[in-house]
């Protein structure tokens, strides 16, 4: 694997500190992502079509929807024409037409040129999102209705069924997208579509806000809320006009049919703010401070809800597209498009370079991402990252669970240490083990397996959340961080803990990561030696592992070897603040 040389030249370091001898070994990141090598030369194996679980262990392929769905259609068109024969259907027609034109409505018509632009500006948003939104998916393909996130429980899946191999890890289990379907489509690339995926989700939220209130401000709320419950008859006949292929005559421009201002009063007060809460639902230091929440909208069931949200709009998009186009697609360009009322071709055409430049940002997303990934970083952290930064100020403490909570099944992941020395100690029982932890304190110590049993003991049942997606609760043995806080007393120039590993990350080199130091006196943050009563085992982290519970998962660094209280990580592998961080470009503060 090549490596890049490190940006700046460094300053030689303050000689009376000596730094932990695991950072000279520590790799450098690159710059861009070759996808050779790419995650540890991780193959771009796909996945399969979409399966539904039904029952207990059957499998409906989602694609069987397609000629399903043009079987309804044919036989919703058949039994509409049907209806329309029968003289009550036409007199409920008659007295329902489809569109309820109130007085205010009619003294209020059009669409402003805001509205044209937030419209445009939402669904620019909306195409990164989904398509980021598929490759978060794609890096835990399968879905949940319970945190356990057990094989063979999940409901819905885009892989095959879990290997009988007990070490599989989560990061085998992703799958790569096509190029322009996922964002940016290679295998594994879950930190930077998390970049494109939040990052834009702020633009969009900002975009959303700003719509409301310009909405009520403006009146023209009335075009988007129902105030009648006419809309539902009305609904119904426009539903039975539309099927018939005897379409109403459209109002758009002063009011929408019934049909229309459910599926977008739906979409826009509905939809959009379950995909912000069920979004929230999936951080790790929300669901420990809002137990009571989280107890109910686990990170499974937000995460399902939020794929559901994802179907909708998709499914909403589908429709409302095949609609415009075949209900007057020049007036109703116009009046999304150039605020007007008439079937000129403006409107076509202000649409026709829209959607040019929809195309291009679009086919040139992933490459740009594959090319430019410290730049999707940095700029996606700009965005996201004070708001990352703001959840880690939770308190985890309530986030404890009772031993009926423990997972069954809990994941593994990352890559498992293999070196000779680690071996050997593993072989010595880890008599041999000595933790040293250094850096900025007054009392640097090496402990062994043994003083850190002698130490005070400290347990929890809390839950794991890894960034892509699975969860698991586990009960936690061991010692209590501010148990070591008070042993070594950090200096006050200490700002941040960096956690080495024996094992190395995919691509080679040392497994680190730092930690804000204000975190580690979190009751919920210690070092465990134990999971679920029994002593680590290797896969988990033998001997020792982090549990910082207001991070995600890959900051729980497994197999520690030393831990070093440091003022600042730029000097520390590619300066980014873990192996993640610096290798596939994750974000150092990861609450969310
Ligand atoms: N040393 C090391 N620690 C690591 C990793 C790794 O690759 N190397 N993977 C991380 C990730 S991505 C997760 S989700 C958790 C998984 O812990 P588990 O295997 O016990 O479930 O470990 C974290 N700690
Ligand atoms: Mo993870």
């Amino acid at each position: 694997m090549a490596v890049t040389e490190p940006s700046e030249p460094t300053e030689p370091r303050d000689t009376k500190q000596p730094s932990d001898p695991v950072r000279p070994t520590l790799t450098l990141g690159e710059d861009r992502v070759d996808l050779e090598t790419w995650a540890g030369s991780i193959p771009q194996t796909g996945g399969i079509g979409p399966r539904i679980r039904v029952g207990r262990n059957r499998w409906f392929a989602l694609l069987w929807l397609l000629p399903l769905g043009f079987v309804v259609v044919i036989a919703s068109v058949a039994a509409a024409k049907g209806l329309r024969n029968i003289p009550a259907v036409e007199s409920f027609i008659t007295n329902h037409p489809g569109t309820l034109i109130t007085a205010r409505a009619r003294a209020n018509p059009g669409f402003p040129w805001w509205l044209n632009a937030q419209h445009f500006l939402n669904l620019f948003l909306m195409t990164f999102m989904i398509r980021s939104g598929w490759q978060i998916l794609a890096d835990h393909p399968r879905l949940y209705w319970t945190r356990h996130s057990t094989p063979g429980k999940e409901w819905f899946r885009i892989q095959k069924p879990v290997p009988e191999n007990p070490l599989w890890t989560a990061k085998e289990d992703s799958v790569r997208l096509p190029r322009h379907v996922g964002l940016p489509g290679t295998r594994h690339t879950i930190g930077l579509a998390r970049w494109w995926h939040l990052g834009v989700d702020v633009i969009w939220l900002a975009n959303g806000i700003l719509f409301y209130v310009l909405l009520f401000a403006t009146g023209q709320w009335q075009h988007l809320v129902p105030t009648s419950w006419e809309v539902f008859p009305n609904a119904l006949s426009t539903a039975i006009q539309y099927a018939s292929l005897d379409w109403p005559t459209e109002h758009g421009w002063v009011a929408y049919n019934g049909l229309q201002l459910i599926a977008y009063f739906v979409t826009v007060f509905i939809a959009a703010p379950l995909a912000l809460l069920s979004g929230l639902g999936m951080s790790p230091a929300l669901s420990t401070r809002f137990k009571r929440i989280s107890k109910v909208l686990s990170i499974q069931v937000a995460r399902s809800l939020h794929f559901l949200v994802m179907a909708w709009f998709v499914f909403f998009i589908v429709i409302h597209v095949t609609m415009v186009f075949t209900t007057g697609m020049l007036v109703n360009l116009n009046h999304m498009f150039a605020a007007r009322n008439s079937n000129s071709w403006l409107g076509f055409s202000v649409f026709a370079i829209a959607m040019a430049f929809v195309a291009i940002t679009w086919l040139s997303a992933s490459p740009f991402t594959i090319r430019h990934p410290r730049l999707v970083q940095r700029t996606g952290r700009r965005i996201i990252g004070p708001v990352e930064h703001l959840f880690e100020h939770l308190d985890s403490a309530p986030g404890e669970y009772s031993e009926a909570d423990i997972s069954p099944y809990f994941w593994h992941n990352g890559r498992y240490p293999d070196s000779a020395e680690y071996q050997h100690l593993a072989e010595g029982n880890f008599e041999d083990y000595r933790l040293a932890i250094g850096g900025l304190v007054d009392s640097p110590v090496e402990l062994s397996l043994a003083d850190l049993h002698a130490l005070p003991h400290h347990e929890q049942i809390t839950q794991h959340f890894c960034i892509q997606g699975w969860s698991g609760v586990a009960k936690w043995g061991g010692v209590s961080m501010q148990t070591i806080l008070d042993l070594v007393h950090p200096s006050s120039e200490a700002k941040w803990v960096v956690f080495y590993s024996f094992g190395e990350g995919a691509d080679g080199g040392p497994y680190y990561d730092a930690h804000p130091i204000n975190e580690m006196s979190y009751q919920l943050t210690m070092l465990a030696y134990d999971m679920n009563d029994e002593p680590l085992t290797f896969g988990h982290g033998a001997p020792l592992r982090l549990r910082n519970e207001v991070e995600l998962g890959f900051k729980q660094v497994k197999w520690i070897r030393s831990i070093e209280f440091i003022a600042e990580f730029s000097e520390i592998g590619s300066g980014f603040g873990g192996y993640n961080e610096d290798h596939e470009f994750f974000g150092y503060r990861q609450a969310i």
